[in-house]
């Protein structure tokens, strides 16, 4: 089996995403998500430009040769765009093979580990009751698990919230010509969120998971209090306390608390993680298949993981494709170590163009039973959904410097 061609389609059904189609000598059509949020026209050049005119005539089951042909031999390893890239032939490759067998990914990978997929879903509010409806209605649809993000008093918006209350889902990349901005305080937002722990586990229960995303605000000492202060709502984790350059400042934290930390979505390889790992810093890897070289780097990540009991959490928001977030599915399907899979919820119009095979209701997903990783892209349908320029926000504090976001 032969590649016979490679295309790069961007296109933006509700919001951009970049995809690579391969196609064999025998007739197959294997796709690979390679959007990076924000920066899609990057990735789509790096394969267009570097990567596309390598591909027609390699062996398409020669998997593992591709993989390293790509990341060794392009010398410059690593960083996203590059891994973004790998990672859209890695699937594409993986869909190729596995159709070629007859079989779904999963049977691949090891088959069935379990019999369904454990997702948490995204509660958001303005205010507490908005966040406590939020997060009813994601219990309504069966989730046993929710990421909560509220606003904070005097600020007028924050990460993982809606600007107003007509938007019904938070979708962080905004088209438009300059990002837009935000404004942080870290001291207004250690002071509020233990109170709306302590409300939602008041109206909750003990039984439902919650989760919080900080999104890398914070400093190390600053991550430690806030994880004391919830350490009596018993988070299921805290994410991305604090940016993780600086891989030491998660033993700070844990020498503070015992809530579970996850971190890794930024992350673009098992290298990244030679620290967190092994020194036990960390209890889930949030890296997704998209951004850490496909089905291949991410199982490198796991595999390693699963040495220290540090289970899976794979990025599932908006801007991991339909393609990125199945093969996912089929690695928590087949893993040992899988932990928890998120899944922030598509909006139309985007299954005109991808159609897929998983299935999720009750608060857990199946992988379907396609042929190869499920998906199929409408690249027709692709062409009526084109490419609108669109940025993450900018993050500030009131002096106007600039914040993490
Ligand atoms: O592109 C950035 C988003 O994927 C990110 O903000 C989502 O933090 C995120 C999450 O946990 O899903
Ligand atoms: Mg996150």
């Amino acid at each position: 089996m032969k590649i016979q061609s490679a295309d790069v389609v961007v296109c933006s059904p509700g919001r951009n995403y970049v995809t690579l189609v391969l196609k064999t000598d025998d007739g197959l059509v294997g796709v690979g998500d390679a959007t990076v949020n924000g920066r899609e026209l990057a990735v789509a050049s790096y394969l267009q430009d570097h990567v596309v005119p390598l591909l027609p005539g390699r062996d398409a089951h020669a998997i593992e040769d591709t993989w390293q042909y790509l990341h060794r031999g392009a010398y410059w390893r690593r960083g996203p765009i590059t891994m973004a890239a790998i990672a859209a032939v890695d699937v594409a490759l993986w869909d190729l093979k596995a159709q070629s067998a007859g079989l779904p990914l999963f049977e691949l990978l090891g088959g069935r580990s379990r019999s369904w997929i454990r997702a948490y879903g995204h509660a958001h509010g303005r205010d507490v009751a908005e966040l406590t409806d939020s997060v009813h209605a994601l219990r309504a649809e069966g989730f046993s698990a929710v990421r909560v993000q509220v606003g904070i008093p005097g600020l007028s918006n924050g990460y993982g919230v809606t600007v107003t209350s007509a938007q019904s889902r938070y979708e962080p990349a905004v088209a438009g010509d300059q990002p837009v901005e935000e404004v942080w305080d870290t001291g207004r937002y250690l002071r509020h969120l233990p109170s709306v722990f302590e409300e939602l586990r008041n109206t909750f229960g003990p039984d439902l998971d919650l989760l919080h995303d900080v999104h890398h605000r914070l400093s190390p000492i600053e991550a430690a209090r806030l994880a004391k202060s919830l350490e009596p709502y018993a988070p299921f984790w805290l994410e991305d306390v604090t940016p993780a350059e600086n891989q030491e400042s998660f033993r700070l934290v844990r020498e503070h608390s015992t809530v579970p930390l996850a971190t890794g979505e930024t992350f673009n390889s098992v290298v990244d993680y030679l620290r967190l790992i092994p020194e036990q810093l960390i209890d889930y890897v949030r890296s997704a298949v998209t951004h850490a070289g496909g089905v291949t780097g991410l199982r490198r990540i796991l595999d390693f993981a699963a040495l220290y009991q540090i289970r899976s959490a794979i990025h599932g928001p908006t801007d991991i494709s339909p393609i990125g977030l199945s093969a996912a599915l089929h690695i928590d399907t087949a893993h040992h170590a899988f932990g928890i899979q998120e899944f922030m919820q598509y909006q139309e119009p985007i299954s005109e163009v991808f159609d897929v095979d998983y299935t999720f209701s009750d608060g857990v997903f199946q992988p379907g039973d396609r042929p190869g990783v499920g998906v199929r892209f409408d690249v027709d349908a692709a062409k009526r959904f084109p490419y609108r320029r669109a940025y993450l926000p900018v993050n500030r504090l009131a002096d106007g410097s600039v914040h993490d976001w």
